[in-house]
């Protein structure tokens, strides 16, 4: 094709996933007259593609809840956003509790999430998990299929959508359809655990192209097809599948983060910000912090980082009363038994530990379970001396990055779990645990209290320097540009 200038990302633009980047809630003025207030994204990938829909005036397709979501939508659950300019159109598919039970807390979090993060012996294979998952997966293609144009670009986000590429291929006439799979890509070994593993495996390669955070992930999907499928043909160097007639492209695009913006919030977070915390969580003026920042969730190594702590303060005494942990976690999936075990399995660890070191002057563990806003999240990353990321499996983990693009004053130590995704990026100017060894943990965590503040300053600039320049933005040139790329090799290459 020509080139006059960059090309629109698409003219039709279906995203879709699981979340919505709006929801709308009923509100009581002080008359007493009931309003409707819509909620915006409150930042990550949602707040990053919303204007990227509000440009091409496309169509989010995502999971609606609740009767002021139904209240403000036509027939078709339909609305346009944002309400001030109208400039995309929000598709809202309802789900009865049936399916939200079977597709969302049961296929998608029970079998998917564990089994996609080596856990095989967390999966539930009940059958109605699986019914209901290929159910709603018919529902969102049925909803992009109307929702299509000629040529429509389709995005899915994440695991929740394995079956609905395929499904969409098979409705229309050469959509073009792309995937982002935000969590990990487990190794042949694990994957052949599962009984679903082929639909699975075919409903993704309904896709043209298909996204990991890392190679590795892309390596062992490859892998998986490779063994699974016997009709697959794979290009292992190019990372293309042609599977009953169809190409997919598989290719590494490690998501980032709004680095500027993070930036900004930090830097607008002043000493009396500090002050706040410290009075508010009663840490004393002089108490380094420690910060750990998660969802609710075993894959993240919570207890883990916990035990390494609990050891230093065992085994250097001197950091008894001079050194508070911070543990921001925000509760998630809870209606999922694992979930509440690990809820309890934390609870109860930061007890022990309070027990057995804090003073009266002095709580070794400070626990907060409340949300936070950005702008206050950006302060406790600034303020804290040193923060652990300690996944035990992680696609990528966001968070890590964020305390990076915080850290304005280039003085934070980044201690990160080499299970991370991130790590790929981040190991080599972070320090390196493996969550499970205790002892090196313990170990790398005082490295990092003692560390000089130049090896500090050094180590975390070059951080914020491949942050800032891997950020959401270029994250997704690269998947639109990979996407055009694409596209029109296609129509070069003739249907
Ligand atoms: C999945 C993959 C991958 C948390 N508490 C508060 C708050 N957060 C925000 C963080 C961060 C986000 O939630 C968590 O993102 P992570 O990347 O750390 O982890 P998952 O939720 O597991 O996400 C992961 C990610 O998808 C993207 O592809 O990196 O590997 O598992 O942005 O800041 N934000 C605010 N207040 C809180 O209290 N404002």
């Amino acid at each position: 094709g020509g080139t006059d200038g960059p090309p629109p990302v698409a003219d039709d633009l279906i995203l879709v996933s699981n979340r919505q980047p709006y929801t709308h809630s009923y509100e009581h003025d002080d008359a007493g007259e009931r309003t409707i207030s819509v909620n915006r994204p409150a930042g990550g990938l949602t707040a990053g593609l919303d204007p990227v829909m509000q440009e091409t005036d496309g169509t989010w397709v995502a999971w609606g809840d609740g009767e002021a979501d139904a209240d403000v939508t036509d027939e078709n659950g339909e609305v346009r956003m944002p309400p001030e300019s109208e400039a995309y159109t929000l598709k809202r598919l309802w789900l009865s509790e049936e399916e939200v039970e079977g597709y969302y807390y049961g296929y998608s979090n029970r079998v998917l999430w564990p089994l996609c993060h080596g856990g095989t012996m967390k999966t539930e294979y009940v059958e109605r998990f699986w019914q209901r998952y290929q159910q709603v997966n018919e529902r969102f293609a049925e909803a992009v299929a109307e929702s299509a144009s000629d040529d429509p670009l389709v995005w899915f986000q994440d695991y929740h959508f394995t079956l609905a590429p395929r499904a969409v291929r098979d409705a229309l006439d050469d959509p073009f359809i792309m995937h982002f799979w935000h969590i990990t890509w487990p190794g042949w070994d694990t994957f052949r655990a599962c009984p679903q593993g082929q639909q699975l495996l075919e409903g993704l390669l309904g896709n043209d192209l298909l996204g990991f955070h890392v190679e590795r992930y892309c390596e062992n999907f490859l892998d998986c097809v490779d063994r699974a499928l016997e009709d697959a043909f794979i290009d292992e160097e190019g990372g293309r599948i042609n599977y009953e007639g169809h190409t997919t492209t598989v290719r590494a695009f490690p998501l980032g983060i709004d680095a500027e913006s993070i930036r900004e919030e930090s830097a607008a977070a002043d000493a009396s910000f500090e002050a706040d915390i410290r009075s508010t969580y009663d840490i004393g003026a002089d108490t380094t912090m420690i910060v750990g920042v998660d969802r609710l969730d075993y894959t993240k190594g919570i207890v883990e980082r916990l035990e390494a702590l609990e050891r230093l303060w065992e085994t250097e005494p001197e950091y008894q009363g001079t050194v508070t942990y911070v543990q921001k976690a925000s509760e998630s999936r809870s209606l999922i038994p694992d979930y509440q075990d690990l809820q309890q399995n934390v609870r109860e660890t930061i007890e022990r530990i309070n027990d057995r070191f804090g003073t009266p002057d002095w709580q070794p563990v400070v626990y907060i379970d409340e949300f936070i806003p950005q702008s206050e999240l950006c302060g406790l990353y600034r303020y804290s001396d040193v923060m652990l990321v300690s996944a035990v499996r992680d696609g990528m983990n966001l968070v890590a990055k964020e305390y990076v693009a915080a850290q304005v004053d280039d003085d934070g130590v980044l201690v990160l779990s080499d299970q991370a995704g991130a790590h790929e990026e981040l190991g080599e100017h972070a320090l390196t645990i493996n969550p499970y060894d205790t002892e090196s943990f313990a170990d790398t965590i005082q490295q990092a209290l003692a560390m000089a503040p130049d090896e500090r300053r050094d180590r975390m600039a070059a951080l914020r320097e491949q942050v800032a320049a891997h950020d959401l933005y270029a994250w997704m040139d690269d998947v639109f540009a990979t996407a055009r790329d694409l596209r029109e090799q296609r129509d070069h290459d003739g249907g």
